[in-house]
Parts: C-alpha cells; structure tokens; sequence
C-alpha cells in the first residue's frame, strides 16, 4: 500500500502491462456526452474534440485483457477496440481507417453495440449503421469495387463502454467476417490518390426495409411523454417489428406521431404492439395534413384481441395526410404502452 507521513492508508499500486500493438485507426474522441447518452448518432462536425490518437487491431491478448476488467464479455469476432487509455467517461469517437476490399461484389455489413450506437462510412457514403442499442443489430447491403476505401466509424457508448462489433460478408460467403479482418495497418495506407471510392447513387439499405415501402421508416417522431432508454421513439420507425425494438414508456395514455415529410394519400396502416400471446392494448389513429386538425381514421378503444407478432392491419378510404398520431390508451399488462413499429402505406 502507499501510506502518507502518519502511516495511513491512501492507496495502493497498480501494476500495469504494456504490449506493442499495431496501429490500424486513428481515433478522435468527443466529449461530454450528455447524461443518457443521445437516442440517436449525434452529428460529430457539432461536436467538441477533446483528444487524438491512435487504436490497434483487437488482437487476443488485448481481448484477454479488455475481457478482464469489463463486467460485460465481448465476443473477439468482429469486436473493435474503442477504448482509449484511460478514458473511462462516456465518449463519443471517430475511428478513421483504410479497407481493402478484395473483389467485386455484393458485401453484408453487420454492425452491433449493446450500449451505443454507429456508423461507418466509405468516404461519403453511409455503409451500416447500428441506430439502436442491443445485441441483434443491423445488417446492410451493398455493391463495393475491389480496392482500398477510406473508412470512418462514428461511434458513443453511454453506459457500457467498448462494446463495439462489425462483421461483414460478401454473397458467396455463409458466414460473416471480422470488420478488421479487412482493415489495413496505418504504416501500409495507401496515398489518397490511389483509394477507392463508391458512386453517389450507390444504396446501402437492409434488405428486409425492400419488401415494401413504409412512409414511415427513418421518418421523425415525437411522442407525449416520457421513454423508457434503451426503448427510444426511434424504434417505432425502424423497420424491425419485432419485441427487439420498439418505443416504451411507463404510463398511459401516450401518444406517438411520425412525421412523414411530405404529404401522402394515406389508406393503410399496420401497428406492432410488444407481443407475448396475452396481453391487449386499446388505441386509436389519427392522421392530419398540417399538425394542427386531425381525423381519427382506426378506433381500436374497445380492443381486446391480444397482440402478435403478426401486429394489427387497419384499411380505410384514403386521405391527405403528412402526420400520423397513434394514441396508446391502454394495455391490459401493466400501465405502459409499447409500440414495436408502426407501417404506413399508400398503396
Ligand atoms: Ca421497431
């Protein structure tokens, strides 16, 4: 222990192990993130950098050790190292890097955090995202030329930190890769003159959001009163339907509303409620041109079949509408209300 000059206790060593591992991103790091962290990736250029440097390849050894403090074991497939020395607030950070893709093809990006969110980027262009916490995450596809791309990761954690992991895959292979399997050492990076680069046009989506075409997905939404993170509003425009995401809050009545941009003429909605075979939940939608007058097209106050993972289908006449509201009056569990996805269509 280490003792001050009356011999009390006001410490002890630490022993710490250093080991040389090769440099593959340099990172930048931003702070402070606010308490709760963001609900979804906040823009960096707003940000305030607060320290610079370099990461390594998440190689075994540091795995074992990064395993060794954390409460929360990462999987070594696909983990990429986040953690600058010390750092231990929560932050958010950019990792900036060199891939080399090695043939032409259709490539499957799965990018997972727990307890934050990310996004890469090829130069420009958006290539998987994980905007939602949780294990499952998020799988997009894209044609990618062979070559050396420029590549940045925005990435924050808000409760666990360095937990985050990207795989990827081409359309041959049946399983996925290690993100860093790819990733080019910083002493072998390419001039920027001899990178690749992705057209403009390119699209790098789920698969899954191609099956039909839902006004609502990635539109904003707003909603009454309180959630319950990691349930975010979010999750109800995300075109995952399932009990994995969706918007919760604690009380009812709430209401959630979705934004569509521009002005449809609307004539079918679906709603995923959470499901577990049992519960109900009563609820009605209203739709509206301006934000201002609404028309409750779907009554379901009196409801009482129990939700599933088939969730509800409502057709009506169709009408003018940019806003839709659901408002959850009631579910027949517990007092809060949870909307896993809600579809709008125009079909
Ligand atoms: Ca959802």
């Amino acid at each position: 222990g280490l003792f001050d000059e009356n011999d009390r206790l006001i410490g002890s060593y630490s022993q710490e192990a250093f080991y040389k591992i090769e440099p593959a991103y340099k990172y930048r790091v931003f702070g402070p993130v606010p308490r709760g962290g963001w609900s979804k990736i906040p823009e960096f250029s707003t940000l305030k950098e607060i320290r610079t440097g370099v990461l390594g390849y998440a190689d075994k050894e540091r795995m074992y050790h990064l395993n060794r403090v954390v409460f929360a074991k990462n999987p070594s497939h696909g983990h990429i190292d986040t953690q600058p020395y010390r750092q231990f607030n929560p932050f958010a950070l950019e990792l900036t890097g060199q891939i080399e893709i090695p043939k032409a093809g259709e490539y499957t990006f799965k990018i997972r955090s727990p307890f934050g969110m990310a996004k890469i980027y090829f130069g420009d262009k958006c290539v998987g995202k994980c905007n939602k916490p949780g294990r499952q995450g998020e799988i997009t596809t894209g044609h990618l030329e062979a070559g050396v791309y420029p590549f940045r990761i925005e990435y924050f954690y808000s409760m666990i930190m360095n937990q985050l992991n990207i795989q990827m895959k081409t359309a041959d292979d049946d399983t996925f890769e290690s993100f860093e399997e790819f990733v080019v050492p910083i002493s072998k990076w390419k001039h920027e003159r001899q990178l690749a680069s992705i057209p403009q046009d390119a699209v790098f989506a789920d698969p899954a959001r191609q099956k039909y075409l839902n006004l609502a997905t990635d539109k904003p939404v707003k909603v009454s009163g309180e959630t319950q993170p990691p349930n975010y509003p979010e999750n109800a425009v995300d075109a995952d339907v399932s009990n994995r995401s969706g918007w919760h809050c604690g009380s009812s009545p709430q209401w959630l509303e979705v934004d569509l941009e521009e002005h449809y003429s609307i004539n079918r909605i679906r709603l995923y409620t959470y499901y577990d075979g049992r519960r109900h939940y009563r609820y009605f939608i209203e739709v509206s041109a301006d934000g201002k007058n609404y028309a409750e097209v779907v009554d379901q106050r009196k409801n009482t079949t129990p939700s599933t993972e088939k969730g509800f289908e409502h057709s009506f006449k169709a009408v003018n509408a940019r806003y839709v509201r659901v408002t959850m009056v009631s579910n027949s569990a517990n007092p809060g209300v949870h909307i896993n996805e809600l579809i709008v269509l125009d079909d």
